[in-house]
């Protein structure tokens, strides 16, 4: 019995015999070394509702990899550019981000999670299962077994993607560890996560035609995500951020923590590595703070487990599928060589592919020449239905590499027990209210004052309007799949049974003044990691603010000179760290506010806000509104 048994006309019968329609000897032969039936069983009724013109079934192997990005090129998925590694892939102008409002947890009827967009289970697979129908007519369906995880670790949880996408393949095919032969030898025992994807019919350009019809819902009780309609990656690979909220859920039943995460190694004093995690929502800096670490286990998911006393964090990926608009030599050194190396295998979403086979982005050296973008065709002045400027290359462009090409590698990427983790660092992008960067008093103020409480402005990364604030906890509310207020308790939790506790920071590198500008650059996230690096060690003194620990002036001046090589003026460090009492006082009663509506949230993170408010009010009365750093005592 399979999860669209119901919808399977004539009702199945044995799968072998439906497979055995739609595949040639060799990929039946390849499906049915994977003795897994529930697999076999999920495959045949895919098959059978979809109705595509074949199976292929991806083995891991060179030629399979190679078999699939030719599909890609073919069925002009994806385009090529002047190098011959280099594909460019579109979207198509209304399916250029995550769709929010269409992504929704499968729940039992009449059940809800507080915050999060849900849907009976019945309903919603029935609404698939009718929005598949024929869905793959004419064309090839993939069937591809990918780790999310390491080899061989504890960690790693296995996927399973069925798509008629071979950009999504090959997307994933860079991002993660193909695990055909792990399926092969022990398919029985494997407990997977199941992705469908179906781009549904497309247009003349080869995009999504239905986007009004784009569904993506998570099934926990199956263990599976569906999503049609739709090709933006974040939408559509099912191992990236739908596999997220699978095993949020997972981990919260077993007592551990996947989290929307960088994973970074920062050296200190005699050549010791600390290694940290970070959370930032989409678009707020994260893949560029964890370029600016001296190692990168990963740039945006973290699994983390107790191992013996210990946080211990994998990345479930080996590539990143980044934001590129901006990226530039100067400040991204890292990443950009990377990207320009006509060597390394990469696909460019949403960007500018001009005529002479160019992938032009906003950051690039050279001027933005015609050719086809996000939009169609473009050259330079063109503009959209209402006469404003078209962008050659979309804010969410992105590419997707592998990680393995970065010079700052970790050397622990592959390693199945993962890094020991000394601090979880929380950011988001807020121009107005938290100070540039500061450490919790402990673990629970940390993770409900900096992680339960996080807000940022909205970005481009999800459809709709961008600048508004919003509540986003532990910035992975887009990936949630249990309610903020159990997520508060399983990190409490989480902390309480390690042996070695991390430290917690917040970092807010979007602080402006009055006039608009921001008074941190880009590059100085070198700066705020190294002084919780020294921190973590107890290595540099802080002034206890009632909001938290904040660096001393001499600390970071000694810092800036260091790292970058740059002076640090007093007057900017203060901008940076007065604390504007009012506003974190009114951004503490929200957040309350808020958890009020969340019945399981723990009762001690009600406690840890109340005493946040009192020592904000002790403190305006003691030095007023505005409290500049040097007026605080050492702590
Ligand atoms: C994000 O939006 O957080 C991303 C890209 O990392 S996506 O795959 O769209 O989730
Ligand atoms: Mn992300």
């Amino acid at each position: 019995m399979g999860k669209f048994e119901a919808f399977v006309e004539p009702p199945s019968t044995d799968p072998l015999d439906v497979l055995s329609r739609f595949t040639s000897h060799e990929q039946l032969e390849r499906i049915l070394r994977v003795k897994n039936k529930s697999l076999l069983t999920d495959v045949a009724e895919i098959a059978s509702i979809a109705n595509p013109s074949s199976i292929f079934v991806h083995t891991g192997s060179l030629q399979d990899r190679d078999y699939i990005k030719r599909k890609a090129l073919d069925g002009r998925e994806e385009l090529p550019s002047r190098h011959s590694k280099h594909t460019v892939h579109f979207d198509g102008p209304n399916d250029l981000a995550r769709d929010k409002a269409n992504t929704r947890i499968l729940v039992p009827y009449g059940e809800g999670i507080p915050l999060l967009n849900t849907l009976d289970r019945e309903s919603g697979i029935e609404e698939i299962a009718s929005l598949l129908k024929g869905s793959m007519k004419g064309r090839e369906m993939f069937v591809a077994f990918y780790l999310y995880g390491p080899r061989n670790s504890r960690f790693s949880l296995y996927g399973v993607q069925v798509t008629d996408s071979a950009y999504v393949i090959h997307s994933e095919d860079i991002l993660y560890r193909n695990c055909y032969t792990e399926f092969v030898e022990r398919g029985e025992e494997i407990e997977y996560m199941l992705f469908l994807h179906s781009a549904g019919a497309r247009d003349e350009n080869g995009w999504s035609r239905d986007v009004d019809k784009r569904r993506i819902y998570i099934d926990l009780k199956g263990n599976a995500a569906y999503s049609v309609n739709t090709q933006y990656a974040g939408n559509a690979v099912g191992l990236k951020k739908l596999s997220l909220r699978l095993a949020v859920y997972k981990g919260f039943k077993e007592g551990w923590l996947a989290e929307h995460m960088f994973i970074v190694g920062v050296l200190g004093p005699g050549g010791r590595v600390s290694y940290m995690t970070g959370a930032f929502p989409a678009g707020c800096g994260k893949t560029a703070t964890a370029m600016s670490a001296d190692t990168v286990v990963g740039d945006d998911l973290a699994i983390i487990r107790n191992i013996g006393g210990v946080a211990r964090a994998v990345n479930p990926e080996v590539g990143m599928f980044g934001i590129i608009d901006g990226l530039n030599p100067v400040d991204d050194a890292e990443i950009y060589r990377v990207l320009v190396n006509p060597e390394i295998e990469a696909i460019f979403s949403n960007v500018l592919l001009t005529e002479d086979g160019e992938v032009w982005w906003r950051g690039k050296e050279s001027e933005p020449r015609e050719g086809v973008n996000y939009a169609g065709r473009w050259k330079p002045g063109k503009t959209d239905g209402r006469g404003v400027l078209l962008l050659p290359s979309h804010p969410n462009a992105r590419f997707t590499v592998s990680i393995y090409h970065l010079n700052k590698l970790d050397p622990a990427i592959d390693d199945p027990l993962g890094v020991p983790v000394s601090a979880f660092v929380f950011g988001g992008r807020d121009s107005t209210t938290l100070p540039l960067v500061q450490e919790a008093f402990d673990w629970f103020h940390g993770i409900s004052t900096m992680g339960a409480a996080l807000e940022s402005e909205s970005t481009a990364a999800v459809l709709g309007r961008t600048g508004e604030i919003e509540f986003n906890p532990f910035a992975i509310l887009d990936f949630l799949s249990i309610s903020p207020g159990a997520l508060v308790d399983l990190h409490f939790k989480f902390g309480e049974k390690l042996d070695k506790v991390p430290r917690v920071f917040s970092v807010n590198y979007f602080l402006r003044g009055e006039d608009g500008r921001y008074f941190s650059e880009k590059r100085d996230k070198r700066v705020w990691l190294k002084w919780m690096e020294l921190r973590v060690h107890g290595d540099v003194n802080a002034l206890k603010a009632p909001t938290g620990l904040l660096p001393l002036y001499d600390d970071l001046q000694m810092l800036f000179d260091k790292e970058l090589g740059k002076s640090f003026n007093e007057g900017l460090y203060c901008e940076m760290f007065k604390l504007k009492v009012p506003k974190l006082m009114s951004k503490i009663e929200r957040i309350y506010e808020i958890y009020s509506g969340i019945r399981d949230t723990p009762p001690l993170f009600f406690e840890i806000l109340r005493l946040q408010l009192e020592k904000l009010k002790e403190a305006r009365s003691r030095y007023g509104d505005i409290i500049e750093p040097f007026k605080l005592d050492k702590g």
